[in-house]
């Protein structure tokens, strides 16, 4: 059998039950092919074997108190994946749908995200089934502190730095923050995606969704078009799409669905941006309200109604596997010329290869949402340096970091003989280093 073949079959038998995992892994690898049939040494060094097993997988209780005094039990994590290219980086994921499967699969990507940045970050990603909706703002910051408690002895900011992901935005960041520097009196870059008065980044909260425009942004330039006049939908109403919106129509995009977990809307007439934020991000409310408040705008239960509106461009950015088979084929059909991925894995392997086969200029997640940690990266940079760049000077480098990122995993396309297959490149882009550092470091 084939190294890539035996390792992905011995993957799934030592870690049956994580499908995510398994997904993710087999995209990854597969990807990698070429690079693994030029390098003989790396089946020797069982590089791959040990770059899909993490480093350290840490597993912990929650407990926490509500506001009626009821107990409460969650499950934490942090998988500490690889540290080869620099200490662990990846965010932090509040959801109940969170398992080790999920955190897994977030970690093996963040690997070559991180590596794909040009940045000196490792991969990691942790989270809890913690579930913040509905909850009090001091119920949310006894979660975060019972999670920092047991999660500080492990994290650190030359060992592994924590950001955001799903539910953990800068309120929870602060909530974290403030726990850690408590319990560890040290006022240092342990998180990111901090707060601007205790050390953040201008730019980190929208680096994400304008970074994932960026990258859209120079695959359009490469094929003589532009985001003016285009027809966009996206997924999601969270940090991500919200940034992305803003920066789509800033560039003359008209975006016109966006959705929450409940179900989408559609205003034909360019979502109005400034009412979504209200709605997300002052009331934490749903974005059913929209229509309520949007005169000509509708609103439709459930999510996957989405895919069915005619556009140019569509950016999921919500979460893993949103876009499926039958969804990627009505997008197909109805003339889908981009498809960017905010969202760590949102189209399936079946998705992926529809959009391939139709001809669809396809930006994987591990490449179109590196912005956000490769700001990430600018903030620790500006942290040890106790530094604070404009918010044009972080763009800037962020903007320049995601062109490098397209073309990178375009080259490398090409170099190994699958020109357009951005899903291969972006893996083989990012592994070269990941592999490079490792076989230095020895067997360890
Ligand atoms: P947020 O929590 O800010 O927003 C998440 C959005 O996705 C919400 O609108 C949420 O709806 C929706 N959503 C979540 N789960 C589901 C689901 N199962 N079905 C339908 N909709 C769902 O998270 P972010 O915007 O930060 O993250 C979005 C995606 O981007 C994730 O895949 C994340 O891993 C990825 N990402 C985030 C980065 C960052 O810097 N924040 C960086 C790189 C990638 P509802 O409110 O109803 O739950
Ligand atoms: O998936 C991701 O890249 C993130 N959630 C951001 C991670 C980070 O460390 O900024």
């Amino acid at each position: 059998m084939q190294y890539v073949e035996r390792v992905l079959e011995e993957l799934k038998t030592k870690n049956p039950n994580e499908p995510e995992f398994h997904q993710a892994a087999t995209e990854i690898l597969n990807g990698l092919k070429p690079v693994i049939e030029k390098h003989p040494e790396y089946e020797k060094a069982a590089l791959l074997e040990r770059f899909v097993e993490p480093e350290r997988v840490i597993l912990f209780r929650v407990p926490w108190v509500d506001d009626n005094g009821a107990v409460h039990v969650n499950k934490g994590y942090r998988v500490q994946f690889n540290s080869a290219i620099g200490p662990y980086k990846g965010g932090l994921r509040f959801h109940p749908s969170v398992n080790l499967s999920i955190i897994k699969f977030l970690g093996l990507e963040q690997i070559l995200k991180n590596s794909l940045t040009g940045l000196p970050i490792g991969g990691g990603k942790g989270g809890s089934d913690f579930d913040p909706k509905g909850k009090s703002d001091n119920e949310i910051m006894k979660f975060c502190q019972s999670f920092m408690t047991e999660l500080c002895r492990h994290i650190g900011q030359d060992t592994d730095v924590p950001a955001g992901d799903i539910g953990v935005g800068g309120r929870e960041i602060g909530y974290l923050f403030g726990q850690y520097k408590r319990i560890r009196d040290e006022h240092v870059g342990v998180l990111t995606g901090r707060g601007l008065s205790y050390g953040g980044s201008l730019a980190r909260k929208e680096a994400t969704g304008y970074g994932l425009v960026y990258i859209t942004e120079e695959a359009l330039k490469c094929r003589k078009d532009s985001f003016k006049g285009k027809t966009v939908i996206i997924s999601g109403s969270g940090n991500v799409a919200i940034y992305a919106c803003h920066k789509a129509q800033s560039l003359g995009a008209k975006v016109v669905a966006m959705y929450d977990s409940n179900g989408y809307i559609y205003d034909k007439n360019g979502i109005q941006l400034d009412v979504v934020k209200q709605i997300k991000e002052v009331e934490r409310g749903r974005i059913k309200e929209y229509a309520n408040r949007v005169k000509g705008a509708e609103y439709h239960e459930g999510c996957k109604g989405i895919w069915t509106i005619p556009c140019d461009i569509a950016l999921p950015c919500a979460t893993q596997n949103e876009i499926d088979k039958a969804s990627a084929e009505i997008l197909v059909k109805n003339g889908v010329k981009y498809v960017g991925e905010g969202a760590n894995m949102p189209s399936t392997l079946e998705a992926i290869s529809v959009f391939q086969k139709a001809g669809v200029v396809f930006l994987p997640a591990k490449a179109a949402n590196a912005g956000g940690v490769a700001t990430s990266a600018l903030e620790m940079a500006q942290s040890s340096g106790r530094l604070f760049w404009s918010f044009e000077e972080v763009d800037a480098k962020l903007k320049n970091i995601m062109v490098n990122i397209y073309h990178n995993m375009d080259e490398a396309a090409k170099e190994y003989g699958v020109e357009g297959d951005y899903v291969a490149g972006a893996n083989i882009a990012g592994f070269k280093k990941v592999a490079e550092a490792m076989m230095a470091h020895g067997i360890v």
